[in-house]
């Protein structure tokens, strides 16, 4: 507690960290690169610095505020510092920014305005290093790093993965991999949280776009799409709306402008997994074996399991996620429409997230000669379509989806939250079907951001100990606690990103936490405007089980379980 002036006014400060913090309170946007309040600070772009009374200059993200002092942020003198630092950035940075990737989103570029550099006065140093495009959800370009580290310390301090880093010294340091490898070729679980706060086009979603127009534009393709839950309370944020507004009546209309031949709703193959995990979790509860059951839908930390804990292998759920669940029942749906009228079936996934894409292409995806879902584009690359067709977004009528599978029950929009598959679960589970017992779930403790929740439900007269984790570092440090023994869990669920898929990578840049606290209540508030709660209650699943399903059940479980 106490007070401090900034630029002369008295500004009452609390439990913040750093002066920077409360700059920004008070309404100055202090520039940045490598400060973020979820990362360790690091204090090395040096472009947040302010002057104190004396005339020094300190770096604001890493100084702790004191009672009393007196800063400016705006002085002859600092602007004169952040217009070099940015100027010897750019000399060593790669200028094509007409064709960059994240031209008009980049944070150099916008401070480059912002502080008026016309001209580099140092001479252009090219780079000319080896642009890395071997994964399928991100590209690294690393002409166009410009080192402040965020993406090294996301990669370990939240997701606990650490395959990036600093290699070289002085003019030739590097943000790269252990010896240079390909980014295929190392651990990333293609999560993209590296991309997130990576300020330049140095880490960049791979796009799809190109190959999702051409199928679009092929007469002799169908075209069908599936939306997932997280999507429709984000998409808005890319036309100027508020994080959490639902627009998935405007993202229908415009996929169908695109020309999507069919367009359905993913949280309906929420629905089926919430059902079939059920299942399969009352098993093991029965046989009392393969405790705990982790969840299975996020592909991130499915690949982060197989990696560090291949020995959890038979504890991770036989489901496949929703998407592929979705992808599998649509070809199955289609095929004989195909032998009618020899279109080809496309699904076209539009997810949140970077890691679906690496997710759609694993081998056990691809069945009866192609793949469940053959391409996957993110909220982002799908605002970059709208926009490039000249869509205006927010003028669009809402528009219904298709049927027959465009019918979600709340608890398969809930997933696209953290703690929503563990809640969605037991609403299922659970005997009691009153509107009370839903609202009591609700308050069990798996619902809101703090990394690892944990409840203990009363499920047909045994004690359930369940445990909700996002972020991947968190899910690694649960996992050692489950294995010394400290702690006991009969169900876990796992997300990688923070937030759950609201917080993908292959949604807008959230500005701040509370971007995904607002998208959070949107899915929750999509929910409480469902007419159907539980996943059971969906008419489409009990014709699905009753139909195709019955056939061919196989389609929503893993081929190697
Ligand atoms: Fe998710 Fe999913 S909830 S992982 O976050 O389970 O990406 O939104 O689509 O598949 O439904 C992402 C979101 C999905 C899947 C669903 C699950
Ligand atoms: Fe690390 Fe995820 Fe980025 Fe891969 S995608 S480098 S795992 S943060």
């Amino acid at each position: 507690m106490g007070s401090m002036l900034i630029d002369g006014q008295r500004v009452e400060f609390s439990n913040e960290k750093n002066l920077l913090e409360i700059v920004r309170k008070c309404g100055i946007d202090l520039p940045t690169f490598c400060y973020h309040s979820e990362l360790s600070v690091y204090g090395a772009c040096r472009m947040c610095m302010v002057e104190d009374k004396w005339g020094g200059t300190i770096a604001s993200c890493s100084t702790p505020p004191k009672d009393g002092m007196e800063i400016y942020t705006n002085t002859a003198k600092l602007k004169k510092h952040r217009k070099m630092i940015l100027e010897l950035i750019l000399a060593n940075h790669d200028r094509d920014c007409t064709v960059c990737e994240k031209n008009g989103r980049c944070k150099l570029q916008e401070l480059a305005i912002r502080l008026g550099v016309k001209k580099v006065r140092f001479e252009e140093e090219k780079k000319d290093l080896h642009v890395d495009d071997s994964s399928v959800s991100i590209v690294r370009n690393p002409n166009k790093c410009i080192m402040c580290g965020d993406c090294v310390r996301m990669c370990e301090e939240v997701q606990g993965v650490g395959v990036l880093g600093f290699a070289y010294r002085g003019a030739k340091i590097q943000v790269t991999t252990a010896f240079n490898k390909a980014m295929n070729k190392v651990d990333c679980v293609n999560c993209g949280q590296c991309r997130t706060v990576c300020p330049t086009g140095a880490l960049v979603i791979k796009k799809d776009i190109d190959r999702a127009w051409n199928v679009l534009h092929d007469k002799n393709k169908r075209v069908i799409a599936q939306i997932a839950p997280a999507v429709r309370v984000a998409m808005g944020e890319e036309f100027g709306l508020k994080a959490g507004e639902v627009t998935m009546g405007k993202i229908v209309a415009a996929l169908r402008k695109m020309g999507f031949d069919q367009v359905y709703d993913t949280a309906l193959a929420a629905d089926l997994t919430v059902i079939e995990e059920s299942e399969e979790f009352k098993k093991h509860l029965d046989s009392e074996s393969k405790l705990p059951l982790f969840t299975s839908c996020c592909p991130a930390w499915v690949k982060f399991a197989e990696q560090k804990y291949p020995e959890l292998t038979e504890n991770i759920s036989s489901c496949r996620s929703p998407q592929q669940m979705f992808g599998a029942v649509i070809k199955e749906q289609f095929r004989s429409l195909k032998e009618t009228d020899g279109k080809d079936n496309v699904v076209i996934a539009i997810m949140p997230c970077t890691a679906k894409k690496y997710e759609a292409v694993r081998p056990e995806n691809f069945n009866n000669g192609e793949y469940d879902v053959d391409m996957v584009i993110t909220t982002q690359e799908l605002a970059m379509m709208i926009k490039e067709q000249g869509i205006v977004f927010n003028e669009l009528e809402d528009e219904a989806l298709d049927m027959p599978f465009g019918l979600a029950s709340g608890a398969g929009i809930i997933f696209g939250v953290t703690g929503g598959v563990a809640e969605a679960v037991l609403r299922h589970c659970y005997m009691d079907k009153s509107s009370s017992s839903l609202k009591n779930l609700a308050f069990t403790g798996i619902r809101g951001m703090k990394g690892v929740k944990e409840a203990e439900v009363e499920l047909n007269g045994k004690t359930i100990r369940i445990a909700v984790v996002h972020g991947l570092k968190n899910a690694d440090n649960l996992i050692k606690s489950v294995i010394n023994g400290e702690k006991s869990y009969n169900f876990i669920e796992v997300m990688a990103c923070p937030g759950g898929c609201i917080g993908g990578a292959g949604q807008p840049i959230p500005h701040s936490l509370n971007d995904r606290i607002q998208r959070t209540k949107g899915i929750y508030n999509a929910d409480s405007a469902s007419a159907i709660k539980r996943s059971e209650e969906n008419p489409t699943i009990v014709a699905l089980y009753n139909g195709i399903l019955k056939r061919n059940h196989k389609l929503l479980h893993r081929s190697n379980k």
